[in-house]
Order: C-alpha cells, then sequence, then structure tokens
C-alpha cells in the first residue's frame, strides 16, 4: 500500500463570507421549492361525502391553514398551504400514505432554462471558468458553459458522476440538491439493502473511516473542503439565490471518499473506484469519475481498478498535477495511465488529463503538460466554489480544471450521448485551440462547452439570434418594445431578464419603474434537430435625462438692502418646479421667489428645478447677490431752547433717522461735556460756556449711520 500525496492545490484559500443558511432540504426532495406548501392528489374514489371527508383530514393532518384546488381542470389536486409548526418535508412524511391521497409533493421552483443564472459569484464577475468570449459575464479562456445553457444545456439529475476525493458538505446550499441519494438503499437500518457490500451507503461511501458519513468537516478545518470544492464546479445549483453555479444546474453527485486531510491509500482509491464501477454496472447512470488527486509511481493495481471502471462506461477524468513539468518525460499518476481495457484490448483510453489555464489563457505555471500525456486545459486558477460549512472559496490548482471537463462529461451525456468513448472524442474534438497549450498537450486547445453541443446533442446550432433594438435608453416607467432578428426553426421567441427591478410584459415589453440598466438575452426554443438559441445580453438603460443646463436669469446683481429681488431663472427642462436656496447671513428667500436681507449682505442663491417629465432634477450655478446698506433719514437736533443759565442742564433731543440704532453724542467748546445719555452741560459752572453738539444714530439693519447738523447751546 502506497501512500499518496493529494496534490497541494490551495495556493489561494481565502475563505469568502458565508452568506447563505443552511438548506433546510429533506434528502428525498430535490432543488427549490415553496417552504410554506405541498401539492396533493386525491384518489376521489369514494363519495363526495366520503372525499370531502378525506380532505378534511388530510387538511387536519399538516394544521392546513388552506386547501385550494390547484385549477379548474384538476379538481383532484389540491395545493395545501401548511401551519408554521409543520415544514414541508415533515408534511410530506405525514402524507405520504394516507388512504386517499395518489401523491404528495413540493410545490418546486422552477426557472426558465436559457435565464443566465442569477447566483451571486457568477453575477459578480467572480466565475470566470464558466464564461466565454461573447457571453455575459465574458472571458474568452472560460469554459463557455453560459453559452452551453444557452443552448438549452444545463445538465440532468439522471446523469451522475463520482467524486473520488475528499468528503463532500453534502448539505451545502449549492450542493445539497445535486447530491445522489442510493435508490437501492433504505437510510439507517443498518442493513445493506443494495447488497453493494456497503450498509446504508446513502450518498456514497467514505473509504477512509469505512463508514457511510461522506462529510466528516468542522469548524477550523479543511477536512472534506476539496472534495466540497470539486463538487461545486461540476454541478453547484444554479438559481438558489446564493453562491456559485456549477458545469451542470442537474447531475447527481456521488462521494466516494478515500482522501483524508494528509491524503489517501491507493488501497481506498481502488475500493472508491470499484464501488463505482459496482454501482455502474447495477444501473446508476455514473457517466464520470473526477480525480482531482495524484502521486506516487506506477500502480498496477490502480490502473487495473481504473480500467474496470472504463470496461463499465466511466471515463476518468484526472489532474495533470502541479509540479510545472512534462510529464511526457516525467510520469504523472494517475493522469499518465492509458486506460485501455483490463486486457488491454478496448481500443480506446478512459482517461482524460486535464491542465489548468488561468484567465489569461496562459499554462497556469504550476501546471504539467504533455504532447502524449495531457489531453486539453481548462480553468483552474482563481476557481470559486463550494467548501464545508456553507461557504465558498478561492483554489488554484489542476484539481481545480479537472471538474470543469468531468462536468462536462455529465453535460454532454445530458444532452443525449451515451458511449463514453464518443463523449471523450466530443470534448476533445471541440476544444478551442490556444497558442499556450500548442504541442504540450494531445489537442492543444482548452475545453469548450459550447463547442461539443453539437456533437453532444446531434442537434445544430441556429444561426445567431441578436436583440436589434437600437434605442437602448428609455424613462423609468416607460417601456420598449424589444426587437430581434435571426435564429432558425419554429422554437418560441422569448425574451428575458434577469435583472432585478426589471420586467419583461406581453412578450416583448421590456419595462422598470425605477433607474435600472437591464440585462436582457432572447431566447428562441429548441425545435427539430436545431438546439436553443440565446442571444448575446443586450443593456437597456432606464434613466432620467439631464435637463438643459438650468442658469439664474437676473441681470441686476447689487441692490440697496431695503429692495427685495425677484429670483427668475432660464434654461432647464420639463415642468419641474423651481426652488431657490440661499447661502449668506441675513439673507432669506420668502414666497419662493423672493430674496431680501436684513442687513446689508452678499447672498449666494442657487436655483433648483425639480425631475419631472422624465427629467432628472436640475441645479443651477450659483449667483451672489451684493445688498448695500441704506441711508437713514436726515437727524436733526431739536431742541428749541438753545441758551440756558450756567447753572442749567440741557437734555439733547432729536428727530429722524431710521431704525434701532443707537443715538450718540459729541460735543466741541470750552468747557462742555455731554453724558451718553445726551445730558449737556458746562464743566465749570463758575464760567460761562458755548458748546456745538452733534447726535449721531448708529448703523443699523439695512441703515448707515445718520449724524445731524451741529446745534450751538450757551451756559451763560
Ligand atoms: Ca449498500
Ligand atoms: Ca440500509
Ligand atoms: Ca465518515
Ligand atoms: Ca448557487
Amino acid at each position: 500500500m502506497r501512500r499518496i500525496a493529494f496534490l497541494a492545490i490551495t495556493l489561494l484559500a481565502t475563505l469568502l463570507s458565508p452568506n447563505a443558511t443552511m438548506a433546510d432540504v429533506d434528502s428525498t426532495l430535490q432543488g427549490e421549492y415553496a417552504p410554506d406548501r405541498v401539492i396533493v392528489t386525491y384518489s376521489d374514489g369514494g363519495t363526495s361525502a366520503q372525499n370531502f371527508q378525506v380532505r378534511e383530514r388530510t387538511r387536519t393532518d399538516v394544521e392546513a391553514v388552506s386547501s385550494k384546488e390547484i385549477s379548474p381542470r384538476a379538481s383532484r389536486t389540491a395545493v395545501l398551504t401548511l401551519g408554521k409548526n409543520v415544514s414541508v418535508s415533515e408534511a410530506i412524511k405525514r402524507l405520504r400514505n394516507q388512504p386517499g391521497v395518489v401523491y404528495v409533493q413540493p410545490d418546486y421552483k422552477v426557472y426558465a432554462l436559457d435565464i443566465p443564472p442569477t447566483d451571486s459569484y457568477f453575477a459578480s464577475n467572480s466565475l470566470w471558468g464558466m464564461y466565454g468570449s461573447g457571453t455575459t459575464p465574458a472571458n474568452s479562456f472560460g469554459s463557455n458553459a453560459i453559452s452551453a445553457w444557452g443552448r438549452g444545456y444545463t445538465g440532468s439529475s439522471s446523469i451522475a458522476v463520482g467524486v473520488v476525493d475528499e468528503g463532500i458538505q453534502i448539505s451545502h446550499p449549492d450542493l445539497a440538491a445535486n447530491i445522489w441519494v442510493n435508490p437501492g438503499e433504505i437510510a439507517g437500518n443498518g442493513l445493506d439493502d443494495d447488497n453493494n457490500g456497503y450498509i446504508d451507503d446513502i450518498n456514497g461511501w467514505d473509504f477512509v473511516n469505512n463508514d457511510n458519513t461522506v462529510f466528516d468537516g468542522r469548524a477550523n478545518s479543511t477536512l472534506d473542503a476539496h472534495g466540497t470544492h470539486v463538487s461545486g464546479t461540476i454541478g453547484g445549483r444554479a438559481n438558489n439565490g446564493t453562491g456559485v453555479v456549477g458545469v451542470n444546474w442537474n447531475v447527481k453527485i456521488i462521494s466516494a471518499k478515500f482522501l483524508g486531510l494528509n491524503g489517501g491509500y491507493t488501497s481506498d482509491a481502488v475500493r472508491a473506484l470499484d464501488y463505482l464501477t459496482a454501482l455502474k454496472i447495477k444501473g446508476a447512470p455514473i457517466v464520470a469519475s473526477n480525480n482531482s488527486w495524484g502521486g506516487g509511481g506506477f500502480d498496477q493495481a490502480l490502473l487495473d481498478a481504473i480500467d474496470r471502471g472504463g470496461d463499465a462506461g466511466i471515463l476518468f477524468i484526472a489532474a495533470a498535477g502541479n509540479n510545472g513539468q512534462n510529464t511526457d518525460t516525467t510520469a504523472n499518476y494517475p493522469s499518465n495511465y492509458v486506460c485501455d481495457g483490463t486486457a488491454n484490448n478496448r481500443g480506446w483510453d478512459c482517461i482524460i488529463s486535464v491542465a489548468s489555464i488561468n484567465s489569461t489563457g496562459a499554462r497556469s505555471s504550476f501546471s504539467n503538460y504533455g504532447a502524449t500525456t495531457v489531453d486539453l486545459g481548462a480553468p483552474g486558477e482563481g476557481i470559486i466554489s463550494s467548501v464545508p460549512l456553507n461557504s465558498w472559496a478561492n483554489y488554484s490548482g489542476t484539481s481545480m480544471a479537472t471538474p470543469h471537463v468531468t462536468g462536462a462529461v455529465a453535460l454532454c451525456a445530458s444532452m443525449g450521448l451515451t458511449n463514453p468513448r464518443d463523449i471523450k472524442s466530443a470534448i476533445l474534438s471541440t476544444v478551442t485551440p490556444r497558442s499556450s497549450l500548442a504541442g504540450i498537450t494531445t489537442t492543444g486547445g482548452i475545453l469548450n462547452l459550447d463547442g461539443m453541443t453539437t456533437a453532444c446533442s446531434g442537434k445544430s446550432a441556429q444561426a445567431l439570434l441578436t436583440i436589434t433594438n437600437t434605442t437602448l435608453n428609455a424613462t423609468p416607467g416607460t417601456s420598449i418594445k424589444l426587437t430581434s432578428n435571426g435564429g432558425s426553426g419554429s422554437g418560441t421567441l422569448t425574451y428575458l431578464t434577469p435583472t432585478t427591478g426589471c420586467a419583461i410584459t406581453n412578450g416583448d415589453s421590456l419595462t422598470s419603474t425605477i433607474t435600472a440598466n437591464c440585462l436582457v438575452y432572447a431566447t428562441k426554443a429548441a425545435s427539430g434537430s436545431l438546439t436553443a438559441a440565446t442571444s448575446p445580453a443586450v443593456t437597456f438603460a432606464f434613466a432620467l435625462t439631464p435637463q438643459a443646463t438650468l442658469r439664474i436669469a437676473n441681470t441686476v446683481l447689487s441692490n440697496p438692502a431695503n429692495v427685495a429681488v425677484r429670483l427668475t431663472t432660464s434654461g432647464g427642462s420639463g415642468l419641474g418646479a423651481v426652488s431657490y436656496a440661499v447661502t449668506g447671513t441675513n439673507c432669506l428667500i420668502s414666497n419662493g421667489d423672493s430674496l431680501s436681507v436684513t442687513a446689508a449682505t452678499t447672498c449666494r442663491v442657487t436655483a433648483t428645478k425639480a425631475s419631472a417629465s422624465g427629467f432628472a432634477a436640475a441645479t443651477s450655478a450659483s449667483v451672489s447677490f451684493v445688498f448695500t446698506a441704506v441711508a437713514q433719514t436726515p437727524l436733526a437736533i431739536s431742541n428749541t431752547t438753545l441758551s440756558v443759565p450756567r447753572s442749567s442742564t440741557i437734555q439733547i433731543t432729536v428727530s429722524g433717522g431710521t431704525g434701532a440704532g443707537t443715538l450718540s453724542y459729541r460735543v466741541t467748546g470750552t468747557n462742555c461735556s455731554v453724558s451718553t445719555a445726551g445730558l449737556l452741560k458746562p464743566t465749570r459752572i463758575t464760567s460761562a460756556a458755548t458748546c456745538s453738539v452733534t447726535a449721531t444714530k448708529a448703523a443699523n439693519g439695512i441703515y448707515t449711520a445718520s449724524t445731524s447738523p451741529a446745534v450751538t447751546f450757551s451756559f451763560t
């Protein structure tokens, strides 16, 4: 027994944020379904009173809050809305074997086959391995999965692959629906019901620990991360609102776990491969095993096991290895084996050996290569996929390239091709040539999932279908009539948009009530010998139109401070109301458009015209208005008695002036004094005095200061 190293693939093992909760999916339930209802079909074999009783009992059994006939044409089928204490799987368990119930099932969620998936990593341009040159998103060096999906091929739950690797988190939200459930085995009864030598092997087998728990991952451990990662590339669930999407939206993944944290043994690999071979011989629809591992030298027992699988019709997809070397001269196993039959008589090799490329089309520096020993390249650097505990991570390695090809085998088989030799030929004969792989791989090219569809489906592509609209802008709330041409055959034409806030109504009308960039595809369904066709995406922008430049139109920008200015504008567009805003102390806007001040100042004003008539709001440049102070009414000293005895005092009185400014007084002349309050008197009562007085009212509010003429008072 030779210990073999599991390919060290995690150049980048950045854990990405887990943003999903564990899917509550009973192992017998597949795909997405409404969480609060089930569909029940009754036999209706009795009298109407008896049938009524069955319905009532059924409703009570699952605490249903309502029971509604599914349609007038199917009166025996009802939708039961469940009480909040009863899950879908619980309801199905309770009703499955009830008398009078023919079947009970979830209300499955379905999608148009052709809508590009909305899964977060796909939509955020992070899943380059699935893209193609003309797809949205695009990457010329991806596997072009999007185009194959656009032809209507997204895999099949009637096709299975074996993941010969670490274990798999079978409850992962991106995998649960695509995990194989052994139809011949009854879970948990301690019996080997299908007589394959493994008791209760429901989702596969753990050949490391010799038990039926194929997932043994735990917090703060990478245990079973590798197997979970490759599984997501083969068959990550599409359109489940989270994570990634695999080459196959639908497939069945069988765990043949033989690697632990420190690798595994070929003896366990042999058992794992033979487990798959035995299942295949008994009828499991296994088309490939994924083998993202390697190490050790030539191992006849292992090659024999690979040969037994090949003889049974299972392709062995092998990572070329991460040593950056030529495997024609330095062998890498198992990718270097030739699987041509247990008696070397099959005439063809069941192994596909896969090199890694990066997102610029170059061979990954770590990837092995070999003109006769490596077949093709596939995306293997910066690959995001599922990892344990409902998370996702970015890994690199030929380990990551390999499941793209394993996925291709399953996808090709789902299109109808059954002979494994033909499937291998369909994949290898349709690679996209790349200079980076020319002369160092048998094909000189990279995986092209779209290119293989004709060979795999026996159908041909339609003429290019395109959306032909030339006006790609509209205002929110309006609609655009979509037009297209091209395509072939009689399939129905449909328009689709995956963009939130955008909708297709009446078949060909695109609408959005909000500002949005709506991605739109046209699809033409398969017909006759033609595959479905999906157009390149076109982006329609629903946006408000900018207004013509809005300006403040006033030409008089300097005014006396006691004059209000009526503000006016020019320019702008549409019927939006105009409003003004002002900055500057002592400035105010009243009655909408009247600018006034409470003191001499400078005011900066902007005008805004509101959004209306499809136009966005517009704001003008700011304009400064200078308000200058104005004169008070003439101020005069109003005393009439101007001569008094030197023993007297005079209270100065004034008239005129404006506003609340403080009064002050100045006096000239020898022997005179005036108080702040305006009380005038001689400073020496022993002398006569002649005093000349002026009054000043200080500047206030909008007014300048005002000073009275001088008045002369005599103290005799
Ligand atoms: Ca069994
Ligand atoms: Ca059992
Ligand atoms: Ca286990
Ligand atoms: Ca997903």
